[in-house]
């Protein structure tokens, strides 16, 4: 069962951007190929420490983003090296999306003093500072008062620099999602809220959690500007997102966005998934946003052997990340932990 979407009250102005439009963004290869490059690298380290989870090489949890990926990538792609990103712990695309190595984030999956948090955080704390990516947080929707607060620390500097918050649309029932907005929109702070909405909250579909199945319409009980749309394609997520981050930039006005989107597998590494029909599954496969701006990169006239190359390039990038991480020496073994400057 899919329930209606109630449609905004008339007596809240509606600062909705644009309709959705189904047709593909005009691009180039020159501003495709790094989108294609960083969202192949994704895919890549996700299966590869899959395979390590597996072999039992990596422990605790471990959440992928195999199918999301053109949203982490679009969204970030808008960003400067200033701005902050503050994301769940499905976050390892967006660390890497912000520049954080493949090999500091395996490493930090495999427990490795060599990982970006030395080997302690592991995959649901992946952080860098000097990334400007303020994590990986594991309790639902607690971080989006965070990156309120990140928001916040940039309007008093009056440093220019915006924050993105990505959640999903569960963590949107969640006090600290209710919180974080209220003040994002109360206090006029320059950050951008991001539902990636993946249709499931580990097994729960939307419908049975939400009785407004379109997220983004709780920006209108804050006056706040808001925007919808797919995620399968790379540059409109990229065009749409950087609307928001522009705005957020000039006038210090928040924007919650929903990109609609789909995993693949299940929600963790312990999920088979067994909610969702196969059919479905196979469905959103289909539209893979990687297969499609794979497809894309050829049409705009990205040359047969160039993107091999670039395919062979990230191949060999991902396996020095995994023998990286393999030959790392174990994190410390006892806290607590005193991290020097
Ligand atoms: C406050 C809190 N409640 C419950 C959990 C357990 N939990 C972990 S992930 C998750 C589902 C969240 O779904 P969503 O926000 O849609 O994000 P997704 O995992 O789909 O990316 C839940 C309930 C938690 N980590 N924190």
């Amino acid at each position: 069962m899919v329930r209606p979407v109630v449609t905004a009250s008339q007596s809240t102005p509606d600062k909705r951007i644009e309709p959705d439009a189904p047709e593909l963004v005009e691009t180039t290869s020159a501003e495709l190929g790094p989108l294609y490059r960083q969202m192949l690298a994704i895919r890549r380290m996700e299966e590869a420490s899959a395979k390590a989870y597996s072999q039992g090489k990596i422990g605790g949890f471990l959440h992928l983003i195999i199918g999301q990926e053109a949203v982490c990538v679009g969204a970030i792609a808008s960003l400067r090296p200033e701005d902050y990103v503050v994301a769940t712990y499905r976050e390892h695309g967006h660390a890497y999306a912000k520049g954080v190595s493949a090999r500091a984030i395996m490493a930090e999956l495999y427990g490795k003093k060599t990982g970006c948090v030395k080997g302690l955080g592991g995959s649901m704390h992946i952080f860098d500072k000097s990334k400007n990516f303020l994590g990986g947080y594991g309790i639902v929707g607690g971080h989006v008062p965070i990156a309120a607060g990140a928001a916040f620390a940039s309007k008093y500097r009056n440093d220019g620099r915006v924050t993105l918050c990505f959640f999903g649309e569960g963590a949107s029932t969640i006090g600290g999602f209710a919180e974080g907005l209220a003040l994002a929109a109360l206090w006029k702070l320059p950050v951008v809220l991001i539902c990636e909405n993946n249709q499931y909250s580990m097994g729960t579909p939307l419908y049975r959690s939400l009785a407004v199945e379109d997220v983004s319409l709780r920006a209108l009980a804050h006056g706040m500007p808001r925007d919808r749309f797919d995620g399968d394609d790379v540059v409109k997520v990229k065009r749409r997102i950087a609307e928001a981050v522009e705005r957020a930039r000039t006038t210090g006005e928040p924007t919650l966005i929903e990109v609609v989107t789909y995993r693949f597998r299940g929600h963790s590494m312990s999920d088979p998934g067994l909610y969702r029909t196969k059919d479905e599954v196979e469905e959103w496969k289909r539209r893979d946003p990687l297969g499609r701006c794979r497809q894309r990169l050829l049409d705009v006239g990205m040359p047969e052997g160039e993107l091999t190359s670039l395919e062979d390039d990230v191949r060999a990038e991902i396996e020095d990340a995994v023998k990286f991480a393999e030959e790392s020496p174990a994190a410390d073994e006892y806290l607590p932990y005193v991290v020097k400057e």
